[in-house]
């Protein structure tokens, strides 16, 4: 399958290739029918004004370097996210030499060989080697490339059972995340939107006849224990959302009608991470800003504190902006303590007794799921 994939990926590169070369010749046919023939110092101008774009260009890409550097993610947080990071600055950093090397070469010539009274170019028509040499070199540098990505891809996209995966559902409704852990047998009871009841808090819909679901523990932030695999399934109740966990590397769409997967394993706690120079200074600058909002009154002005997030990035609806869920990611006797606190299904729902649950599960649950769009519209967004 990635060889066919692979090979139609060349395919087409090289058909890609050929239709621009006829463009190209096409495009040689009509230089000679203009009366306005530039003059030497129209040239000339024309010239300067290449070098004072490649000026332009390379000014902007430095201040852009220096001013928005900072925006970038932190440190990848889970195990493959090193692998995908290392993919996508190996890619940048090949794009960045051509671009600034041909760039440069592109404006100087342009300039060098500007249109000069009795200087006559010289031409020819096509010569095979260089031809062969510029189409070679992108060719073996756009496979290489592209087949580092696949086996990258299957890497991260093989959901598996191995090392005893802790199985975790995110549902996706419009305006909100909640999550579904296995419970004891760590084995996810069946469940349908047809089954939903939100009168008796079955919020997700399980099915109160499968004995898996009994001991399902339904929350509304996620806790993950470092180091242990992580297997979501993912389902969405109305229109199509997608489970972003950027700080993971993690993305995987939401459907109507189906369960989507994704795996990784975590590696840095949520307490390691705030110490990372770059959340740090983030924090730092983020705080800043509401300090400033507060003093002149405005709402969201109280100071932040770092933590994972799961958001939606798929634009779902008006209040799909805040449609976002905490993920603490502690050591495993936190994790074990932090579960061992949650009620069940059974407890809850099964026993008909909604009313005396901790907040955090059921009870937030049903709340969330009954409040108005507006409602939710106009909740603080507590990313910057
Ligand atoms: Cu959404």
């Amino acid at each position: 399958m990635t060889a066919l994939l692979t090979l139609t990926v060349l395919v087409l590169v090289a058909i890609a290739i050929w239709q621009m070369t006829k463009i190209f010749e096409l495009s040689q046919l009509k230089t000679e029918s203009s009366s306005e023939v530039a003059t030497d110092s129209d040239n000339k101008y024309n010239g300067y004004l290449l070098f004072a774009f490649l000026i332009f260009i390379y000014g902007i890409t430095i201040f852009s370097f220096a001013k928005y550097t900072k925006v970038l993610l932190p440190e990848a947080a889970s195990e493959h996210g090193g692998e995908y990071d290392q993919l996508m600055w190996v890619s940048f950093a090949i794009i960045f030499f051509v671009q600034t090397i041909t760039q440069a070469l592109l404006h100087y010539f342009g300039y060098k060989y500007r249109g000069e009274k009795g200087k006559k170019a010289l031409f020819f028509a096509d010569n095979d080697r260089l031809e062969f040499i510029w189409t070679i070199i992108p060719v073996i540098v756009l496979a290489g490339l592209i087949l580092w990505g696949l086996y990258t891809w299957t890497n991260i996209m093989d959901v598996n059972d191995e090392d005893d995966p802790l199985i975790v559902e995110l549902y996706a409704q419009q305006f909100n995340w909640t999550a579904r852990y296995g419970g004891e047998d760590n084995v996810l009871g069946d469940a349908s939107v047809r089954l939903i009841d939100i009168n008796r808090a079955n919020v997700l819909g399980l099915d109160e006849s499968d004995p898996n679901a009994s001991d399902d523990i339904i929350v509304k932030e996620l806790h993950l224990p470092v180091g242990r695999k992580v297997n979501f399934m993912m389902r969405s109740q109305d229109v199509l959302h997608s489970a972003y966990m950027p700080h993971f590397r993690a993305q995987m769409n939401c459907v109507p009608g189906m369960i989507t997967q994704f795996s990784f394993t975590p590696t840095i706690t949520t307490e390691e991470i705030r110490l990372n120079p770059d959340v740090v200074d983030k924090v730092k600058r983020t705080n800043k800003i509401r300090a400033k909002k507060a003093a002149a009154g405005e709402p969201n002005s109280d100071p932040w504190e770092f933590d994972y997030v799961l958001l939606c990035n798929k634009i779902c609806g008006k209040s799909h902006y805040n449609m976002q869920m905490k993920i603490i990611v502690e050591t495993e006797e936190e994790y074990n303590k932090w579960i061992a606190e949650q009620t069940t299904f059974k407890e809850t729902v099964m026993s008909g007794d909604t009313m005396e649950q901790e907040p955090n599960t059921v009870d937030v649950v049903v709340e969330e799921a009954l409040k108005t769009e507006t409602e939710v519209a106009v909740e603080d967004n507590p990313m910057e």
